[in-house]
């Protein structure tokens, strides 16, 4: 049984100490290929466990669909970046939480990189965060914009029963 135990023990570890942090875009807010993404929303990624900054070259970075640079995040501190764009950052247990320095703009793509080498590392045990190095990884798009027809098509609906009802009485009325 006390071999049982050990052999227990030993996978057990072995199974921890392999674990690097992972992104989890699913659960990340927006999530994986959101749409309708309000443009002055926060990004909150998601980890597979919890995270620290190791040293400033913990590193976030921020683009549009058309590859351009929109914002770096740096570290400045174990549970902070800084944005070179004004933005900031906060890590919090396995979340980390940008907040751009702009506004995204409407009906556009975005995503998320952290580059091989980015010293983000499981609080626990030291190991790297697995790299995202791939755009379509973790994506997103914003709003279209676009104002919804639905409120002008209520208020003619409105206008022409209203028109509707002011004919019928006035039938109704010759008749009698
Ligand atoms: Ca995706």
């Amino acid at each position: 049984m006390k071999c049982a135990l050990f052999l227990f023990a030993c996978f057990f570890s072995v199974t921890v100490y392999a674990a690097n942090p992972n992104l989890d875009p699913v659960n990340s807010v927006p999530s994986d290929n959101a749409t309708g993404v309000a443009v002055d929303a926060d990004i909150v990624l998601v980890f597979d466990i919890d995270v620290v900054n190791d040293s400033s070259s913990a590193l976030i970075e921020l683009y549009d669909d058309s590859d351009n640079l929109i914002e770096s995040f740096n570290a400045n501190g174990p549970f902070t970046f800084g944005g070179s764009n004004s933005g900031s950052g906060t890590i919090s247990n396995n979340t980390i939480t940008l907040n751009p320095g702009a506004d995204f703009i409407l009906g556009t793509g975005y995503y998320i990189l952290i580059p091989s080498g980015s010293d983000i590392i499981d609080q626990a045990t030291g190991d790297l965060v697995t790299p995202v190095t791939s755009p379509t990884t973790y994506n997103f798009t914003t709003a279209s914009g676009e104002v919804s027809p639905v409120p002008t098509m209520s208020i003619w609906g409105i206008g022409m029963l209203a028109g509707m009802m002011g004919l019928l009485g006035m039938y109704l009325r010759r008749r009698h």
